[in-house]
């Protein structure tokens, strides 16, 4: 006889959901019934919580447990794991943290451990191991994200915060009643709008693009691929060459300097630098006005197409907004500034449904009317070694110890690494060029992780620690990008021997003697509670009531109302420049940085300037490489979590990652539809199946991230994993951000038997001794 079904709220970055559990097994997760636009991703999730994927008891691989930092780190990956019990595992790693830190110094510990982890704030791995590691002295850790980590370093300089690229922008209310023309950079891909980090009580993004597709606003998109227009979107696409988008703004903004309709009162009242940068714009210094002429031979929009858009946004009320993509490449600082110029030439920043903005279309939420107040968190607490690099120089890092590298305006070395500790990321998901990163990977002495699943990352391990998943314990989630406050009750018992991370991070707090100052006394239902208390504080202070936590927790929700009034970017500053300034130096926004000339950095010039990419597709080496790889976010799936579930995988062909491209593109190749097809570089190769889609436009290839990493060899990587053939260099010496989107390629059909994908298999192991 069957258990009565049983029903839990919980939370995920795809959403609110309710977990249907009978016998102890997740039969389903129904949509939060709030949900306007629930996200397919869900259904991945009964598969995966129970499946010979997860990791069912500690495990340490055979050549480390044998010979420890004297093993072939090589072998990582490939050599066979030994199951151990609890005891021994939290042991060895207690030992091994306190050898390396008494031996090397805490500097010797790499604690990033960049990645999105869990939903929930308690449960969080990757803050809690910053809190684990800095309650025991400390470690390297990382600065920045590989989301928008160039725009976190360059905006400072020129508007004073990052803020507008979190998602705190003109919002979506306020455009509906007042933006006439919508100029969309990287578009508006709804099917970014499934995510949102902390997780989302409601999908709302998809909502306000289907009002704002009712509007009269004018849509105009600007992207290598028409699929960047959502369905039901009369927006006109302009299809433009990816990394050149600078080089289309220069051409708008010379177009309005040169006829005159540049705001020359906003500009001098609200902007520092005009003149510098009008300078470059007319090419007094170079000789090369930035003309459209010139534009369009870069960006491959003609220059009749640029002129008028620039005129057409000069005489109606225009917002300028750019996906986080565009500044995910390399000089990915350049089109961010370029687009802050350009809006203040137009003269709409702080006017309602005007100026610029960050992000509209990279993750729900961004954009969404809420209160300014906080979501819950929970804190990592104070690195005391205040160490750490910037996160995607993180193979440079292990590459490089010792090595000097600039970073905004400062020159430091890379520590000497012996030890990686990484709970809630893939590595092996999020850096670029992964061949690199194997050998990187080789330089530690010892390398920890602990996941749910067998990932990419877990297998290249010497230690693998057990974690559950969200649904194996409590916890309280919620993001500052959303309005609702989410229970996350337990709705199955852990998997196998899996542990909590905070219970893993305890018991080792324990052994090295700092469990206090880790749980600060306080276990599960006290920091859950704790951390409701706290945020309550804070909403209460902003003027919202909240529910006492045990309401809360019964209802399994809280809610935010809506705000009283619109956010308008900048409102305040655009009244009086003087009694509300920018947090800038001048106080106003910079269009041409003191501060940023004092760097001296050829890569990031103190105005906004064109830069030809380390690869494009006006650039020599695309008569080796004809076509740009852009690498975007997977419809299916986040990142790589539920790569194996059934939603990912019905969407591959052929068992590998699809990859988009021109139909003349493919028949010039001899690709049919579906082919399996490898696509390389000099960096790398892998499989891919060929899509065939007439909306991406010749040159480019799209493929999404995701694919569990699956190399045969350096040579081959069969399950589709974009990232062997990205380049990994910074964005430039002050932000040095990821490039991910700057990939040149070439693609080719896969002739006679191709190699099994062998990302979903387990790892093999030594035998239980009898
Ligand atoms: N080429 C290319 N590369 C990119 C990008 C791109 O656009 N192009 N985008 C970049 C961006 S923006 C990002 S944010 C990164 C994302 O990179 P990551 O955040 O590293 O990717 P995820 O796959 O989300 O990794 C999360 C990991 O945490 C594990 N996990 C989940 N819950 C728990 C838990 O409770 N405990 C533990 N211990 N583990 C858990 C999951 O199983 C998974 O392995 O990728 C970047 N990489
Ligand atoms: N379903 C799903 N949604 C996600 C995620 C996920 O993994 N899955 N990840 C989330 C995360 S962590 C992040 S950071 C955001 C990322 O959000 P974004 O960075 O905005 O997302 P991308 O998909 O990388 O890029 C958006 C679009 O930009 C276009 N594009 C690429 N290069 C160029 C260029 O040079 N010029 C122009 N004009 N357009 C270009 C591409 O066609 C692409 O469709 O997405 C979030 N949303
Ligand atoms: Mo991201």
């Amino acid at each position: 006889m069957s258990l009565p079904v049983q029903r839990f709220p919980s939370l995920s970055h795809w959403g609110a959901f309710t977990a249907v559990v009978q016998d102890g097994r997740l039969l389903a997760c129904e949509p939060f019934h709030r949900d306007p636009a629930p996200s397919g991703i869900l259904a991945s999730m009964p598969g995966t919580m129970q499946s010979d994927l997860r990791i069912a008891r500690p495990a340490v691989r055979e050549g480390w447990l044998n010979q420890r930092e004297a093993s072939d780190r090589s072998a990582r990956g490939q050599e066979r794991f030994v199951e151990v019990d609890w005891d021994v595992a939290l042991d060895l790693v207690a030992g091994e943290l306190a050898r390396v830190r008494s031996q090397h110094g805490h500097a010797a510990v790499f604690g990033g451990s960049y990645g999105w982890s869990s939903a929930g704030r308690l449960h969080h791995a990757r803050t809690l191991t910053h809190r684990f590691l800095n309650s025991g002295g400390g470690c390297v850790n990382q600065a920045g994200n590989y989301s928008w980590g160039a725009a976190q370093f360059l905006l400072p300089h020129v508007i004073g915060t990052y803020a507008p690229v979190t998602g705190r922008v003109t919002d979506w209310n306020n455009v509906l009643h007042h933006t006439e023309l919508f100029i969309a950079f990287g578009g508006l891909p709804l099917r970014n709008a499934q995510i949102t980090s902390g997780g989302a009580g409601v999908h709302s993004t998809q909502g306000w693009v289907e009002r704002a597709c009712r509007s009269a606003i004018e849509f105009v998109v600007i992207s290598p691929t028409q699929a960047d227009v959502p369905e039901g979107m009369r927006a006109r696409w302009i299809p433009i060459r990816p990394n050149t988008d600078t080089a289309l703004m220069l051409g708008m903004a010379h177009t309005l300097l040169a006829q005159g309709r540049h705001d020359t009162a906003f500009l001098h009242s609200h902007c520092e630098g005009f003149e510098g940068f009008a300078r470059y714009l007319r090419g007094e210094d170079d000789g090369q006005a930035k003309d459209a002429a010139w534009a369009a031979a870069i960006c491959g929009v003609d220059a009749p197409t640029i002129t008028e858009l620039a005129l057409r946004a000069a005489s109606r009320r225009t917002l300028l907004n750019c996906t986080w993509s565009l500044q995910r490449a390399h000089h990915g600082e350049q089109p961010y500034w370029a687009s802050i110029a350009l809006a203040s030439m137009l003269g709409q920043i702080g006017l309602p449904g005007g100026g610029f903005a960050f992000g509209h279309g990279s993750i729900n939420g961004a954009a969404t009317p809420r209160p300014d107040v906080p979501a819950p968190e929970m804190s990592a607490g104070r690195n005391p070694i205040g160490q750490s690099i910037p996160v995607a120089r993180f193979a440079d890092m292990l590459l490089a110890p010792g090595q000097p590298y600039d970073f905004n305006g400062r020159t430091s070395t890379y520590p000497d690494i012996e030890l990686i500790y990484w709970a809630g990321g893939n590595p092996f998901h999020h850096h670029q060029d992964l061949n690199r990163l194997m050998k990187g990977w080789q330089k530690p002495q010892t390398i920890v992780v602990h996941d749910s699943w067998w990932t990419p990352a877990a297998r290249r391990a010497d230690i693998v620690l057990p974690a559950t998943t969200t649904l194996e314990r409590n916890d309280i989630g919620g993001s500052s990008r959303d309005r609702f406050v989410l229970a996350m009750k337990q709705a199955l018992a852990p998997h196998a021997q899996s542990r909590n991370d905070f219970d893993i991070y305890r018991e080792l707090a324990a052994r090295a003697g700092h469990e206090a100052a880790f749980t600060e006394g306080r276990d599960e239902a006290a920091w859950i509670r704790s951390i409701y208390d706290d945020m309550a504080v804070k909403w209460r202070a902003a003027g919202f009531g909240l529910p006492s936590f045990d309401v809360f927790w019964a209802e399994g929700f809280a809610e935010l109302p809506e705000p009283a009034r619109d956010m308008v970017l900048f409102e305040a500053f655009r009244q009086d420049p003087v009694a509300a300034p920018l947090g800038t130096p001048s106080g106003r926004i910079e269009l041409y940085s003191q501060k940023i000339a004092s760097f001296g950095y050829d890569d990031c010039p103190p105005h906004p300037a064109w830069l030809p990419p380390a690869e494009w597709l006006g650039a020599p080496e695309a008569a080796r490489w004809p076509l740009h790889l852009v690498s975007s976010q997977p419809p299916d799936k986040l990142h790589s979590q539920l790569d194996a579930g059934e939603r990912s995988v019905q969407g591959k062909i052929k068992a590998r990652q699809r990859v988009c491209m021109h139909p003349d593109e493919a028949s010039r190749r001899g690709i049919g539809l579906h082919d399996l097809v490898r696509v390389f570089n000099a960096r790398g190769s892998c499989l891919a199946g060929a899509e065939l889609d007439a909306r991406v436009m010749p040159g480019v290839l799209v493929m999404s991230t995701g694919a569990w990493f699956d190399p045969q060899d350096e040579t081959l990587e069969r399950h589709g994993n974009p990232n062997v053939l990205t380049l990994d260099v910074g964005t430039s010496r002050l932000a040095q951000g990821t490039s991910a989107m700057t990939t040149l390629v070439e693609v080719e059909r896969w002739q006679g038997e191709a190699p099994a994908v062998q990302a979903f298999a387990p790892p093999t192991w030594v035998p239980a001794p009898p």
